[in-house]
């Protein structure tokens, strides 16, 4: 490790915070602390600068603390720093809306704003049952999910999900009602492919195999991420979403794009919608709508679901949903600066520019000891590793250690280390990420 990263923080002073999706224990015995970002950039308490390879959590495209996104939220709270937005509004969040409804190209869709991509997630499956319900298709209520899908952490999300580590603790309070497709993962067929891979379509069919099975009229909605984020860079084949867009439109199915990772330029396009040319029904937001500064998602609903919700006496509300902070003033503002930095710097054209450089570098760790796979697509990249025997997850952690203690921060999950870099990072960047990358997989064997 560098330096001694505790900086005094010993165990105790680590006690009260019960970290989410980290070993505590571990942790606390070993922490990672960081103090302070700026660009493409984290300082860790001892000091040491490291690149930040997965831009966040995903979530932050712009690097850290970008000066436009900072004063506007400064700006904000100094003005208005709450409003309720229960029969009440305020302007930002009328115009953010507009804006990215076509920032997405979809002018008349309508934007329902949540906190959080697991409440996206709820949001969005609330809306295709509630939608079906009000159309006089009230059996249409199972969801359709996907193996290895992340959506978040509620309890819509965990049963829709197919991370089992995420589900098997909380099986009963699974929705009832729930199914999934197959992941379309199989190094047989795809290893080290650049990109999408050419097999795998007839996946989607799994579909019309579920259809069979429950009858389209008990079937509200398909969720996916168009690409498989947290369970390692998992790229859909060739022609499958289109395939999958087919058989719902088909069977009067919704599709909901989980795109939390996605959105917001992460494929080089504003959303993976416009990358894989397929449009969803529902769209889920996250994360990188506001570059992450507070809190903020959202799901995109199309006008004709909107519209759905739009009878009944107008004195009454149409759907019973939302958070306290719904459209937070701080969580708009922020947005409103993201997208301003991201279109007129075109940072997601920079991101399109950048996904070949990765794709280069990443794909010569072919070969390097530990490799087992290696995946990529727009500027997201990742790398399976060979299992420790009989200790699962613990080679790519060891690999991230080496990697931290060389200056990159990348993720790992599972036997996967993954890369995002921020849009901003610098062709140079990127390549010498994959260079520490090579030298802690070389450390770590
Ligand atoms: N949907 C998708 C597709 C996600 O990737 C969520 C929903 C939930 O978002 P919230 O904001 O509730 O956490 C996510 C979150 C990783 C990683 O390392 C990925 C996520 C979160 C943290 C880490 O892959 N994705």
């Amino acid at each position: 490790m560098i330096g001694d990263p505790t900086a005094g923080l010993g165990e105790p002073a680590l006690r009260a915070w019960w970290m989410p999706f980290t070993h505590n224990r571990h942790f606390k015995a070993h922490p990672r602390l960081i103090t302070s970002g700026k660009g493409a950039y984290y300082t860790l308490a001892d000091g040491h600068r490291v690149f930040d390879g997965l831009s966040g959590l995903w979530c932050c495209p712009l690097g850290h603390s970008p000066d436009r996104v900072v004063q506007a939220v400064q700006r904000q709270v100094a003005t208005l720093d709450f409003s309720p937005s229960f029969q009440m509004g305020h302007p930002a969040a009328f115009s953010l809306a507009e804006r990215i409804a076509r920032f997405a190209g979809r002018p008349n869709d309508r934007v329902f704003f949540v906190n959080s991509g697991s409440e996206a997630v709820d949001t969005a499956l609330k809306i295709a049952v509630a939608y079906h319900r009000a159309r006089g298709e009230s059996s249409r209520t199972r969801i359709i999910g996907r193996e290895r899908g992340y959506h978040g952490v509620g309890m819509g999300g965990i049963s829709v999900g197919g991370i089992v580590s995420n589900r098997k603790m909380f099986a009963p309070l699974m929705i009832p009602g729930v199914d999934h497709l197959p992941h379309t993962f199989d190094p047989a067929h795809m290893g080290y492919s650049r990109g999408q891979p050419e097999w795998g379509a007839h996946l989607a069919d799994e579909l019309e195999r579920l259809v069979t099975l429950h009858d389209a009229s008990n079937i509200a909605a398909v969720i996916v991420e168009p690409m498989q984020g947290s369970t390692g860079v998992i790229v859909p084949p060739r022609g499958y979403l289109k395939r999958l867009r087919e058989i719902c439109t088909r069977h009067g199915i919704l599709l909901i794009f989980d795109e939390v990772i996605t959105g917001f330029g992460r494929l080089g396009t504003p959303f993976a919608a416009d990358f894989f040319d397929v449009q969803p029904d529902l769209i889920t937001f996250a994360k990188a709508v506001n570059n992450a500064a507070v809190p903020l998602g959202g799901v995109l609903a199309s006008e004709s679901i909107y519209d759905a919700f739009m009878s009944g006496p107008e004195h009454l509300i149409e759907f019973f949903h939302g958070y306290t902070y719904s459209a937070h003033p701080l969580g708009v503002a922020a947005a409103h600066a993201t997208l301003d930095e991201l279109l007129e710097h075109r940072l997601i054209d920079r991101a399109a520019h950048l996904a070949p450089v990765l794709e280069e570098a990443i794909h010569s760790l072919r070969g390097e000891p530990l490799v087992a796979d290696i995946r990529n697509l727009g500027l997201a990249a990742a790398v399976d590793v060979t299992p420790v025997p009989g200790k699962p997850a613990l080679r790519a952690f060891q690999v991230f250690e080496q990697a931290l203690s060389r200056g990159l921060l990348p993720r790992f999950t599972g036997e996967t280390i993954a890369l995002a870099p921020p849009f901003i990072s610098t062709e140079d960047e990127v390549r010498n990420a994959v260079e520490i990358l090579r030298a802690a997989l070389r450390a770590a064997a």
